[in-house]
Parts: structure tokens; sequence; C-alpha cells
């Protein structure tokens, strides 16, 4: 079968934060379509013709992603799907179904959680909801051969027979994650991706475990069972994407060290096949100690990124962090010890959250020698903890309507706190300017920049923040 993955141009108007946006316009950040990848491998690997458009990536305008459809004659064409950012991707599938006319199939998180809503959509044909993987296969081979009796067997897919949906379920987890192919990264456009952090090119992101092991409130990744790869089948992955031109990495994974000694393995192997690469990691301060941070550090890893969310004790327990403010102190000066940039990400608008609270997170970010900190508004996300709180206290699905078509001019409301959403986006961009335009931030930041241009790109983007409405 002939099956093209598209990744439409994404602008993120709806459910934003002034930093993504102020970061896209002039970093211009172009992430990999990773979700896209994994399913290309898992076709490629049984011989289908796929192939993945980046059309975020490779700035395609609407006419040229249809020219481009139309040209390659597909017989089936796939997008992946996100909560926040559907709203765009529906106007995408229902451009593309006007234009092709032919069946269109949807996977990612919001088709995990909003299957059968997403299926109301007269331009989706085939839902995939939950690791598609090995979902995609059984399908392709169902649907070339059209065996319906055989795609209503089919875990983990929904469709529709005569306007009726046929809801096959979720799929089952996999287990064993070596025995999936390596994502189809030499299908996309490598020299273009880049982050506002990356240095080198080419540059990509991997994933090397699913789920995770904490319980936090507000983050869904804890639904699915913590899997990791083995450290051979990552470093495999490594020297693959090497291979490629690959030299700077990001580690995507919810918490990277949730297995210290898996971690250090990976460093190992790394050093072992001298790659010289220059990679990051995200974790939890808990989850942290010398030795696997030596370890990282003597690989060739620059970055840690903690997520931290709140400079306040009873708002961490709120959202079940588990970590305390003493772990936060250590890890972060552990790790500049040690000679890493650090990240730290904080949310703002958490249950419980006062002004005083708010107060306690920005101090925090400037108390201790983060490089660089985001600051973000919550936003309960579907299947969450806090999301069940949401529905709980409002009595009504936020986001089931919303894929609906309805509520696309505003946020989701906040939750838990008397806090105003005007209140929160005032303390983001306080955040913000507080820490970056620090004389000494603005300094680091400057003589981290690697051209003119970037340079200009960086007091651009100052000012427009700075002076943005
Ligand atoms: C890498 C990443 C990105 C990358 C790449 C996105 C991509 N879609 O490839 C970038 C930086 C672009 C990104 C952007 C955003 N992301 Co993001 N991202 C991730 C991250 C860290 C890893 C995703 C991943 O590759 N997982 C591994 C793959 C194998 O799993 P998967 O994505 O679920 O895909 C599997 C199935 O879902 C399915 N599948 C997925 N797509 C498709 C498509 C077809 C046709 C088929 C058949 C199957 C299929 O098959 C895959 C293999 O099993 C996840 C967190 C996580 N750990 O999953 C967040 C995550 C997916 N992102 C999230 C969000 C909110 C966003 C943004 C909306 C953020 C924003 N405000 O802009 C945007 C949306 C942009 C977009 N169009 O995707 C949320 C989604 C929550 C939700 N309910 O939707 C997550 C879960 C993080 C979180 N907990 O908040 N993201
Ligand atoms: S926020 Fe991070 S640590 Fe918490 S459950 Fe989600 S991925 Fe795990």
């Amino acid at each position: 079968m002939k099956v093209i993955l598209l990744f439409p141009p994404f602008e993120r108007e709806i459910n934003d934060n002034l930093q993504i946006t102020t970061v896209k316009k002039y970093a211009n950040s172009v992430p990999v379509p990773l979700s896209l990848t994994s399913v290309a491998a898992s076709l490629e690997a049984v011989g289908h013709d796929v192939s993945i458009l980046d059309a975020n990536a490779l700035q395609y305008t609407k006419e040229q992603i249809i020219s481009h459809l139309k040209s390659k004659k597909p017989d089936i064409v796939g997008l992946t799907t996100s909560t926040l950012s559907y709203h765009q991707e529906r106007e995408w599938i229902g451009l593309v179904k006007k234009e092709l006319g032919i069946p269109i199939m949807v996977g990612g998180k919001h088709a995990w959680y909003y299957p059968k809503e997403l299926l109301k959509n007269d331009s989706i044909d085939y839902v995939f909801s939950g690791e598609a993987d090995k979902t995609i296969v059984d399908f392709m081979d169902a649907y070339e051969k059209g065996n319906t009796k055989k795609l209503k067997n089919i875990k983990g897919l929904l469709f529709k027979e005569n306007g009726k949906i046929i809801d096959n379920g979720f799929s089952d987890q996999i287990n064993n994650l070596d025995e999936l192919p390596f994502p189809a990264i030499h299908m996309l456009p490598l020299e273009k991706y880049h982050t506002f952090l990356t240095k080198r090119r080419k540059f990509i992101t991997m994933i090397t475990t699913r789920g995770c092991t904490s319980r936090c409130t507000f983050c869904d990744a804890h639904l699915e069972k913590y899997r990791f790869r083995s450290a051979e089948n990552v470093v495999e992955e490594m020297q693959r994407a090497y291979d490629l031109g690959v030299r700077e990495i990001e580690l995507y994974d919810s918490a990277f060290t949730i297995n210290k000694k898996r971690a250090i393995e990976i460093a190992e192997g790394i050093k072992k096949r001298k790659l010289d690469l220059r990679w990051d990691i995200r974790t939890r301060v808990n989850l942290v100690n010398e030795e696997v941070l030596k370890a990282l550090r003597s690989a060739g890893c620059v970055r840690v990124n903690y997520g931290l969310e709140s400079g306040d004790p009873n708002i961490l327990k709120n959202m079940k962090k588990d970590i305390t403010l003493e772990q936060i102190e250590r890890a972060i000066l552990l790790s500049k010890k040690l000679g890493f940039e650090v990240f730290g990400y904080f949310i703002l608008g958490c249950p419980g959250e006062t002004e005083d609270s708010m107060n306690r997170t920005i101090a925090l970010s400037k108390k201790y020698p983060f490089d660089y900190v985001q600051f973000t508004r919550m936003v309960a996300l579907p299947r969450t903890e806090l999301y069940q709180q949401f529905i709980n206290e409002k009595k009504y699905d936020y986001w089931l309507e919303y894929t609906q078509g309805k509520h696309l001019d505003k946020q989701i409301d906040l939750v838990g706190t008397k806090l105003t959403d005007e209140q929160v986006v005032n303390a983001v961009k306080r955040g913000y300017k507080e820490f970056y335009f620090r004389p000494k931030q603005i300094i680091k930041t400057l003589s981290q920049s690697r051209s003119l241009e970037e340079t200009f790109r960086y007091i651009k983007a100052g000012t427009h923040f700075l002076f943005k409405k």
C-alpha cells in the first residue's frame, strides 16, 4: 500500500503560552515528528511504500502540500493528533479529504482519549487508539485485502461501517520495545531540525522508554506501564543516527534516569563507540545522583531538563509531584558542579495556587544557577487526575466539546485555584522577565549564542517579549 504520513505546519494559536509563541517566532524551532517516524518504521518493515511529508519542516504552503499528495497518489493518508493542536489538525484533515477524497487515518494522544468523537468527523475514516506499532501492520494487511472481518478484530482500531462506529477498544501495550524497528528518521529532511538550544546539525529527538513511574496529577504519562528499551538497543539507534550524520540528540523520555543502571550503560555505550554526540535528557530531581550524572556528562550529555513545577512545597504536594525543595537544591547544584546546563520547568496556576505561591516559584527560579527556565500556565489535559477534578468542579467535559468544535476561542479554565487567568498569565510573563532580564542572565544568554544572527534573534525575542501586550 502507498501510505503518506503528513505532519502539517502547526501554528499553536489556541491554548498557547507566550513563551512558545516567542520561541517559535524568533528562534524558529523545527521539531521532529517523532510519532510519525514510529508508525512509518513499522509499515516500512513489512514492505509498504510509506513516506513522511513533514510540511512543517519543509515550510510547505497548503497548495504545495495538496499538489505533493496529488502527485504521489497515496492509497491512504495518516496524521497524528494532539489535544491542544486538534483544532488545527481538524482543518488539515478536512482539506486533505476535500482535495483528495481518499481514506484518512489518525492516531496520537487525542485519538487515545476521544476516538469515537474523532470518528464523528466525516473526514476521518480510521482511528488508532493506543500504541499503534503493531495495530498499524495488522490494519494495513486487512485493509489491503479488503478483509472487513479481520478489521473488526484489530484491537486499538475504530472505524465506520454503514455509518455505524465499530469500536475494537484500546490496543494492548507493547512490552518488549526492543522488538520495534527504529524510528524512520531516514525519511525526514534531517538538516531542517533544530530547537533554540541546539548547537549542531544534524539534530534529532529520540524516545527510549514509554510510560512513567511517578503519579503527577496533571500528567497522563503514568497511565501507561513504564517500559524501556535495552541500553544496547538505544546505543544502536544512536549509532544508526550518527551514521546518517546526526550529531545532536534530545532524549524526550519522561524521566531518563528512572533506571540508573541503564542510563549509565547507555553512556558507556556512547563512549565505547566513540560517538561524538551532544545530547540532553529530561528527568526528576529525586532520580539523579553523582554516579549517574558523572557517567552521562562524560559521554557528551550537556544538559539536564528538570520538571520542578513549583517552589512551594504545598503546591508540589497537591500535584503529587513527590519531590522536595531540598531535592531540588541538591540536584541543581550537583548538576551545575558537574558541568551541565540546567533547564528548570515550572507550572503556574496549579490547584491551591495563590499570588504568594507563584512568587515563591519565581523566586526559586532566581535562587539557583539555572541556565534556562520555562514557565507555563497549567492546562488540565484529558484523562489526568487534574482533569477529573475539572469535570467534578465544572460538570462538563471541556475537551469532548472542544473536539466537536466548541471553545476554540478560549483556554480551558484553571482548576482548584481562586486565581484568575489574567493573574496567572501575568505571573508567567513576570517569571520570564525577572529571570531572563537580569544583567547576569542577559550576558550569559548572549555569550552562549553561536553567531551574530543568533544574538540578533535573542535581542528581537527579548524585545518582543517585553513589549507584547
Ligand atoms: C515528541 C513530542 C512532541 C514533538 C513531536 C510531536 C509528534 N506528534 O511527533 C513536538 C515538539 C512537535 C510536540 C508538539 C506538541 N506536543 Co508533544 N510530545 C512529544 C512527546 C514528548 C513524545 C511523543 C512521542 O514520540 N512518543 C513516542 C511515540 C511512539 O508515541 P506516540 O506519539 O503516542 O505515537 C504512538 C501512537 O500514539 C500512535 N500514533 C501517533 N500518531 C499516529 C498517527 C497515525 C496515522 C497512526 C496510525 C498512529 C499514530 O502510534 C505511535 C506508535 O505506537 C510526548 C510525551 C510522550 N512521552 O509521549 C508529548 C505529547 C504527545 N505532546 C503533547 C502536547 C500537548 C503537544 C503540543 C500540543 C504542545 C503545544 N502546546 O504546542 C504540540 C502538538 C503538535 C503536534 N502536532 O503534535 C502532549 C499530548 C497530550 C494530549 N492529550 O494530546 C504529550 C503527551 C505530552 C504531555 N503529557 O503533555 N510534541
Ligand atoms: S510529569 Fe513527568 S514525572 Fe510526573 S508523571 Fe508526568 S512524566 Fe512522570
